[in-house]
């Protein structure tokens, strides 16, 4: 096993993976920007090297101030996290050049699956089902017509080189084509340095649904059941919950044996997930895939019993999947994340800011993620998550109870935070049943016979900033004569 590793991300994950590190024995050093002097993994680590500004791209996907640090400090190897370099194959790659190992899938694997189409054709020829659409990327106009007019509109036109909603366009019918298909590639061409366009048949209200994947080095995969993430706006998930309440153990055991064929033929390894939509009939078609480690990977840890990150640590360093695996896999009752970010409740803007109040729920099948503390700051430059509340239960009805009670004790003053639209998410009665695709948030506050996402109005008391009640540190320091 290693004996040290360098952990180049900050928050939550960064503290996670520490955690990970202090159960297997192994030394960590943090990197920080200078917005982070204060933070929790810098104070949690062995070492900590500053490597920056608070801006992410002259600190945390500084390449060149990452891999310095590694060499000063003689480490091993590099946990990237999620985010940030993660998925910087390029990254990866100058890792292994400087004798540091990458922990997550190997540099041309990690370029492979970033090109969308081609994972499209290995989850093909894999037998994966995949969406009607084209056969790699779009090279005419008429090509992309005669396409569209085969598989029927509306279609999709993505970004080959693009993912998480990023550089993509709907197109409804055959005389918006070629302004559209223009309009897509130019775009893709701006953003990521690459103009390639494919095609998709649109489903309107799909369920989004992620399959966990691990890989050892020897030529072995298992695929650990999956995540339910249709719960999201914007693009950016809100709930997750494992298993999927509309996953039979049919569909998981048939998508599972077709993707441990897929991924042992790319040569997999490490941790990834492997994205899919499910349309109203119930099929699964792939999407895309992620190779890092996922934000919401603790409901998989829930119900598996399966630390994900250890297992990360130990396959980076040669083990066997069996010995990672203690024993077959088994799914046990139901877990459910709520994603606790700083958030104005009203505008859905950043609510960055200083935490004057915390107290964290706790207590049986509660599991909270963070890297927040009392007078701690969140702060404008990065990602707006606070914490991560899971809750595990014998079955989805226990772990939405607990989700209940712990939202209700999870108190955090000076910022606005995701708590309230959570509560309201758990006590509405399609989620409850467990009916909902990826439009269910957009249409939330419509059912409840508001305006839902056109509103704008900002509320009196909401602009006179965060809330203080109920006031937490007067009733804590009462006592104090
Ligand atoms: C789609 C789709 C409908 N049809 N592809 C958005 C993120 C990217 N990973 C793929 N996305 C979508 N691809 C076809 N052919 C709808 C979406 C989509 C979506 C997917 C998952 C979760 C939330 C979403 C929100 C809007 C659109």
């Amino acid at each position: 096993m290693f004996r040290k590793i360098l952990i180049a991300n900050r928050g939550e994950i960064a503290v996670r993976v520490i955690c990970a590190c202090k159960d297997l024995g192994i030394k960590t050093v943090a990197v920080y920007s200078e917005a982070d002097r204060h933070a929790l993994h810098v104070r949690f680590a062995d070492e900590a090297i500053c490597i920056g500004p608070a801006k992410s791209a002259r600190s945390y996907l500084d390449v060149a101030a990452v891999i310095s640090a590694a060499e000063i400090t003689n480490v091993e190897a590099v946990h990237p996290g999620y985010g940030f370099l993660s998925e910087n194959a390029d990254f990866a790659e100058v890792c292994e050049v400087s004798g540091v190992k990458f922990i997550g899938p190997k540099p041309d694997v990690i370029r492979r699956m970033g090109l969308k189409q081609h994972a499209r054709t290995i989850m093909q020829d894999a037998g994966v089902p995949i969406l009607p659409g084209s056969i790699g990327v779009l090279n005419t106009l008429e090509e992309a017509a005669s396409i569209a007019a085969q598989i029927g509109y509306p279609i999709m036109l993505k970004a080959a080189a693009g993912g998480g909603g990023r550089g993509m366009r709907i197109v409804r019918s055959e005389k918006d084509l070629p302004a559209f298909l223009a309009q897509a590639q130019s775009e893709a061409a701006a953003a990521f340095s690459c103009g390639d366009v494919y095609m998709e048949k649109l489903l309107e209200t799909p369920r989004h649904i992620e399959f966990q994947v691990l890989g050892d080095e020897h030529g072995n995969v298992e695929i650990l059941g999956e995540r339910e993430c249709s719960i999201q706006r914007r693009h950016q998930k809100l709930l997750e919950e494992s298993p999927s309440p509309s996953v039979s153990a049919e569909l998981r055991t048939r998508i599972s044996d077709r993707l441990r064929t897929a991924m042992k033929s790319i040569g997999y390894t490490n941790a990834g997930t492997v994205e899919f939509l499910m349309d109203e009939h119930e099929n699964l078609y792939f999407i895309e895939v992620n190779a890092r480690i996922q934000v919401e990977h603790p409901v998989t840890e829930f119900v598996t019993g399966i630390d994900l990150v250890k297992a990360q640590l130990r396959i980076a360093a040669g083990e066997h999947l069996e010995d990672v695996l203690t024993g077959p896999l088994t799914l046990s009752g139901h877990a459910i994340e709520c994603r606790i970010n700083a958030e104005n409740p009203e505008t859905f803007a950043p609510s960055p800011g200083r935490i004057t109040g915390l107290n964290l729920p706790g207590g049986i099948g509660v599991r909270v993620d963070t890297a927040a503390y009392t007078d701690g700051i969140i702060p404008p430059y990065y990602d707006s998550l606070v914490a991560k509340l899971i809750t595990h239960g014998k079955d989805r009805t226990e772990a939405v109870q607990r989700m209940k009670r712990a939202l209700d004790m999870f108190v955090i003053e000076g910022i606005y935070t995701t708590i309230p639209l959570h509560e309201q998410i758990l006590s509405n009665e399609d989620f409850v049943a467990g009916r909902f695709d990826t439009t269910f948030l957009s249409k939330l506050n419509f059912k409840n016979g508001e305006s839902g996402e056109h509103q704008v109005d900002i509320k009196p008391e909401a602009a006179q900033g965060p809330p203080l009640s109920p006031p937490l540190r007067a009733v804590m320091s009462a006592g104090d004569d």
